[in-house]
């Protein structure tokens, strides 16, 4: 695929490189070792469609949470980036079948045929595990970004490299992908001379276009993974803002010294089976908390979030313009909810002063969740601390260890960075109640062998974890995990799926279109 051009798609306020060639990707070390794949992908487009062209391939990665767990939702600043690891759809359009046709270059994946013009009110059974929800949930996006847009028939193959399961958000990315190669498909579809896609969709359009889209899948998520998967920088992480509104600001590494490893417990942690008792649970409880905090100290009614309900970012801000900083907020945590053991509905009912049926309608119809009591206090700490741990990991990132004083600076600079890391991960397990044994095990194991720190990354209950550590030691580093984890949790586990489950990794691209010409 030599020929092929990028698009990377364009956004008025776009510090996103525009990239010419797929050469000049290679190049930028934003793909790095993935040539061959694309060469495979095309080759087995053929296979599958041996008379047609290929108009484009759509293409959005997976990402990796620095800092910020579970903030996102309730509007705090986070801190990922995007990894190498993605999905690519390649797409054929133009034929007048009337068909959307996806395939998947893993055969767990089977064929599935739509026709296009039921896509429009198409239901999705979030109950059910499908595989093509995920791209049903880009077709419901384009919808809502492009209204009156016709989707034409599109022929397409996919192909995700990111382990499901693992927090590194193989959801997102291919909504996200999804969703980019629909709207690229009508702005094909409606100038087939035209060799070039570019502003088929903005960046920030895609992005709310698919927070909002992906929880038509069954999770009430935030905004980090599509913000992360479209918004990606190479070499950056990306911190994103949510409130006021949406931003994302590349945010340099100043050191060269050190890398990040992620390395995955492979005890695949699914949402849609655990969500009423993990994900969709940890939302309903930060959303309550905020409007009980907002009753009980008077603060008046919460901006709601998404048509969901009001945010503990709403109730810092309204304490700020009261002149309370985090700490004070803090204090009224503990104060508001006293008891460490936990609210039940009726005490729930009580200090909100509304029902349980308004309140079991209003938070857990759409996404319904079990519990016994819900942990006010011990959720609004974590995601209170958490985004004190963001700023202060963004202060540091901000100046070079060079600015600092004596011989051991750059030591200082990483062990500081390493320690926000360990915290968060402390917190996450404690507070939050969202680590699990092996996420332990290996935070544990990571520190032991020589990371700085390490934490759980993503939505945690399983998946991976993610350690700072020195570049020139990162190799030794992934090698000791090999013996001390893989080798004893899963005897006889092979060299490849261990390749698989621990990678050094490089900030990457964002979301990008590549077109044949
Ligand atoms: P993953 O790790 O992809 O399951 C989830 C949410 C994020 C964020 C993190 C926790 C989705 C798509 N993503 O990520 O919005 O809340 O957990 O920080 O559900
Ligand atoms: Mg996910």
């Amino acid at each position: 695929p030599q020929t092929l051009e990028i698009d990377a798609i364009d956004d008025a306020a776009s510090y996103v490189p525009v990239i010419s060639s797929l050469s000049s990707v290679y190049s930028a070390s934003a793909l790095p070792a993935q040539e061959g794949r694309w060469a495979s992908l095309v080759a087995c487009f053929k296979q599958f469609y041996p008379a047609e062209d290929l108009t484009f391939i759509a293409r959005s990665p997976g990402r990796v949470n620095l800092i910020g767990e579970h903030i996102d939702y309730s509007l705090f600043d986070v801190l990922p980036m995007a990894i190498t690891q993605d999905v690519l759809i390649a797409v054929h359009v133009g034929d007048t079948d009337g068909k959307l046709v996806l395939n998947n270059t893993d055969p767990h994946f089977p064929s599935r045929t739509f026709n296009v013009a039921d896509l429009k009110d198409i239901e999705i059974d979030a109950t059910v595990h499908e595989w093509s929800n995920y791209f049903l949930a880009g077709v419901k996006g384009a919808f809502s970004l492009l209204p009156s847009a016709e989707i034409p028939s599109m022929h397409c193959v996919i192909d995700g490299r990111i382990p499901t399961g693992a927090g590194l958000s193989s959801s997102s990315a291919f909504v996200c992908a999804s969703l980019l190669a629909i709207a690229t498909a009508v702005k094909a579809a409606a100038s087939p001379s035209s060799t070039t896609f570019a502003n088929a969709v903005t960046k920030s359009d895609l992005v709310q276009s698919a927070i909002v889209s992906e929880r038509h899948v069954g999770v009430n998520s935030g905004g980090m993974d599509q913000s992360a998967s479209v918004f990606g920088v190479p070499g950056h992480a990306l911190r994103v803002q949510f409130y006021p509104q949406l931003k994302a600001s590349p945010v340099a590494f100043q050191s060269d010294d050190f890398a990040f490893v992620i390395a995955n417990t492979l005890v695949v942690a699914d949402k849609h089976v655990t969500g009423p008792i993990h994900y969709n649970l940890r939302v309903v409880e930060t959303t309550v908390a905020a409007e009980i905090l907002a009753k009980q100290c008077g603060l008046g009614p919460l901006p709601i979030r998404d048509g969901f309900g009001g945010t503990l970012r709403g109730v810092v801000e309204a304490f700020k313009a009261r002149g309370v900083d985090m700490t004070g907020v803090m204090d009224k945590v503990k104060q508001v909810f006293s008891k460490q053991e936990g609210y039940t509905l009726a005490e729930t009912a009580e200090l909100l002063g509304q029902s349980e049926l308004e309140i079991t309608k209003k938070y857990m119809t759409r996404f319904p969740v079990r519990f016994e009591r819900f942990q006010f206090r011990a959720r609004a700490l974590h995601v209170l601390d958490e985004a004190r741990r963001v700023e202060k990991f963004c202060e540091l990132l901000a100046h070079a260890p060079a600015d600092r004083s004596g011989d051991d600076a750059e030591e200082k600079y990483l062990q500081d960075l390493a320690s926000i890391m360990t915290a968060s991960h402390k917190s996450c397990r404690a507070l939050f109640d969202c680590s699990c044994e092996e996420l332990d095990e290996l935070v544990g194991l990571a520190v032991a062998n020589g990371a700085y720190g390490s934490r759980l990354t993503g939505a945690g209950w399983g998946g991976a974890t993610v350690s700072l550590v020195r570049k020139d030691k990162a190799n030794d580093f992934v090698q000791c995990l090999k013996e001390e984890y893989y080798s004893k949790r899963y005897p006889g586990i092979s060299e490849d799926k261990m390749n698989d489950a621990i990678c050094i990794t490089e900030p990457g691209l964002g979301s990008a279109v590549v077109v044949g010409n």
